[in-house]
């Protein structure tokens, strides 16, 4: 069965809530003023069986200009229009503004109801006929059944039954992956139970005794009973009229406009969207205050226009919507704007990015981006987006930021692999960037690590994962962390990086000395060795470099070379020359092999003939070899020491 929602349309006093009744048997106006003045106040509700095992949820609008705002709200969740036209009064003020407001509000199913068809003659309705021909001409009602009733008498009735179910049957239903957003349109208490709020679902799908929030506030709230057309129902979906009864707040904390959701979602003060005014509509200038009404929300606000500078009634325009109250908005949402007084409505649009920047100047740049989003189709709008982001999205953020379902981002990415856009690791993990953005991020790693090769060429290892994420100004985010290690992964199963213990180099980087280098490599270790077992201090060290016309940088680049190299031991800044070191562990793990007890400092300075220092410092390296470890005062062997013994 499908899920839809029916609305009415049309100018007061045309019938409308006379026809839900005669099509329903539900009275809308259930007000007291609105039985008192006789005419539609608020929204009405009620739900229509077609009579193929299929009922639609129905909503009643007011037909007076004082309630276009209202109007507006209603139809904003509405899959099929029911316009009603009085046979007699004709096309009036307000069934052109519903028509248009329809129209913005993207609705593209439709039927005319000629209503009142007992106040007037054949010829009479001919003619309404033929105006009304003309008056739906290119627009979404153009090719609309219109069906002649009287609500009063109920002539025509059962016909325009069997037309809203023929058209229903040929209405694509709402998308169920989407995140659940329901605005709310009516809050109410029932006592033992708590509150209830209604609404229209514009997507998704709710179970009972699941976790919501309300927005834009992110509070978290438990469904605890959901009803469609009055009965109790275990979940609701997409295109259904539903009220919610949820627990964990009070009610002073719902107000119309709010809106339920599945999930927590950002709010935004601005939007990017393509505005239209209608035909008969006052220009707008570079900066317009409106009214904004999107959904059942409503809110002042500024239209800064893009490109233009100003606009006519009948043209459209990219603007840049700043709204006073923060708003829940989704790229693909619908709107209307009226004039700040709220005596008339201009026109409204499209959103096309509910995350922009702030435009302050307005670019070529900036206006085909939004040209390109907003003409585009799924795969053009995922690749505007992921372009914004020089370090990638995940995909999950993608799909909320563009208001579908990741499986449709996955299917659209399938569909067409030569979009430009790279992927990184698993499907439920996925990153997304620009192919662009990937090769100015893989060149920028590259580059990193090439020129710490650069500045250090006899070093064998280059940049670790964390130096990398700052040296490219990635360290804001989690999850950008997450990307950086997929993107290494990658580049090194790719044979484009290697790994050099946790650190990554380029594959050609190899450190060869140049004859220069060499023979000041030579040179360097000659002195240490010189130096025998007074091991020479940092400042002895760069004294004689000095006197060899040997810099202190070239000194230490060598030094870190025959110490990567295993010529050389740095301990505690002093060097010490490996002939020494090994000399000195022979002398003391053959030593140890039959003295379990172990030696002191002073056992082992008379062992190898040194002073205290260069003993300590010796000590310490076979300590961190782990071929010996330290107790109380003395030193033993470990097992590794004596599987060194063995080879002795
Ligand atoms: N003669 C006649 N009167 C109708 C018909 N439909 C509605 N009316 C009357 O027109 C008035 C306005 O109807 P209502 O449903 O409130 O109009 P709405 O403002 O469009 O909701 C009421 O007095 C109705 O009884 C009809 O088909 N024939
Ligand atoms: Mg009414």
């Amino acid at each position: 069965m499908k899920h839809l929602i029916v609305g009415t349309a049309g100018h007061i006093d045309h019938g409308k809530t006379a026809l839900v009744k005669a099509l329903t048997g539900i009275d809308c106006d259930t007000h007291q003023e609105e039985k008192r003045r006789g005419i539609t106040i608020n929204l009405g509700f009620a739900h229509l069986a077609l009579g193929n095992g299929m009922t639609v949820g129905v909503v009643d609008v007011p037909g007076h200009r004082d309630f276009v705002h209202t109007m507006v709200s209603g139809s904003s969740g509405i899959d099929i229009a029911l316009l009603v036209i009085a046979a007699d009064e004709g096309i009036m003020p307000q069934t052109r503004e519903h028509l248009q407001i329809m129209e913005i509000l993207g609705i593209k199913s439709g039927i005319i109801a000629l209503n009142k068809c007992d106040k007037v003659d054949a010829t009479a309705l001919k003619a309404q006929r033929g105006s009304i021909a003309e008056f739906v001409h290119n627009t979404f009602l153009e090719n609309a059944p219109v069906c002649d009733v009287s609500s009063t008498m109920g002539t025509g009735i059962t016909e325009l039954r069997a037309t809203i179910a023929s058209v229903a049957a040929n209405v694509q239903e709402r998308s169920l992956g989407q995140v659940f957003r329901m605005y709310i349109d009516r809050i109410f208490s029932v006592s033992g139970f708590g509150t209830v709020v209604t609404g229209s679902v514009k997507g998704g799908s709710l179970k009972v005794n699941q976790t919501a929030f309300l927005l834009p506030a992110n509070k978290e709230v438990r469904v605890r009973r959901l009803e469609r057309f009055g009965e109790e129902i275990a979940e609701i979906l997409a295109g259904d009229r539903a009220s919610c009864n949820l627990v964990g707040l009070s009610k002073d904390d719902f107000k119309r406009g709010m809106l339920i959701a599945d999930r927590p979602l950002n709010h935004t003060k601005m939007f990017d969207a393509r505005v239209t005014l209608f035909t008969n509509s006052r220009p707008l200038s570079i900066w317009t205050h409106v009214i904004l009404l999107k959904d059942t929300y409503e809110t002042q606000a500024r239209i800064h226009l893009l490109d233009a500078d100003t606009l006519a009634g009948g043209a459209a325009a990219l603007v840049q919507a700043h709204v006073d109250d923060p708003c829940v908005a989704r790229s693909g949402d619908r709107f209307v704007i009226r004039s700040s007084s709220g005596d008339a409505t201009l026109g409204g649009g499209e959103i096309i990015d509910a995350s922009p920047l702030h435009h302050r100047r307005r670019p070529p740049s900036l206006i085909n981006g939004l040209i390109t989003i907003a003409s585009g189709e799924l795969h053009k709008r995922i690749a505007a987006q992921v372009q914004k982001h020089l370090f990638g999205i995940r995909v999950t953020g993608l799909a909320e930021t563009l208001n579908c379902a990741t499986g449709e981002i996955e299917q659209a990415l399938s569909d067409d692999i030569n979009n430009g856009i790279v992927t990184y690791g698993p499907p439920d993990g996925r990153f997304l960037i620009s192919a662009s953005n990937n090769d100015l991020l893989v060149g920028d790693i590259k580059k990193t690590i090439q020129s710490y090769h650069a500045s250090h060429p006899l070093e064998k290892k280059g940049r670790t994962h964390e130096e990398l994420l700052g040296a490219l100004g990635i360290t804001d985010s989690p999850g950008r962390e997450t990307f950086l290690a997929l993107i290494l992964q990658d580049l090194v199963k790719s044979g484009a990086l290697c790994k050099a213990g946790h650190t990554y180099i380029l594959p050609d980087h190899t450190v060869v000395l140049s004859p220069d280098q060499s023979a000041l490599a030579a040179k360097v270790e000659a002195f240490v060795a010189a130096y025998g077992m007074q091991a020479p201090l940092p400042a002895e060290l760069l004294k004689k470099a000095d006197t060899l016309l040997i810099n202190a940088p070239q000194l230490h680049s060598v030094l870190k070379y025959l110490t990567d190299s295993g010529v050389l031991y740095a301990i505690e800044g002093t060097y010490v020359h490996s002939r020494i070191v090994d000399e000195c562990r022979k002398k003391l793990v053959l030593a140890l092999r039959d003295k379990k007890e172990g030696i002191t400092i002073a056992g082992f300075r008379d062992l190898v003939s040194g002073n205290r220092k260069i003993c300590l410092l010796l000590m310490a390296i076979y300590d961190r070899e782990g071929t010996t470890e330290r107790r109380g005062d003395v030193r033993v062997i470990t097992e590794k020491g004596m599987d060194r013994a063995h080879h002795y």
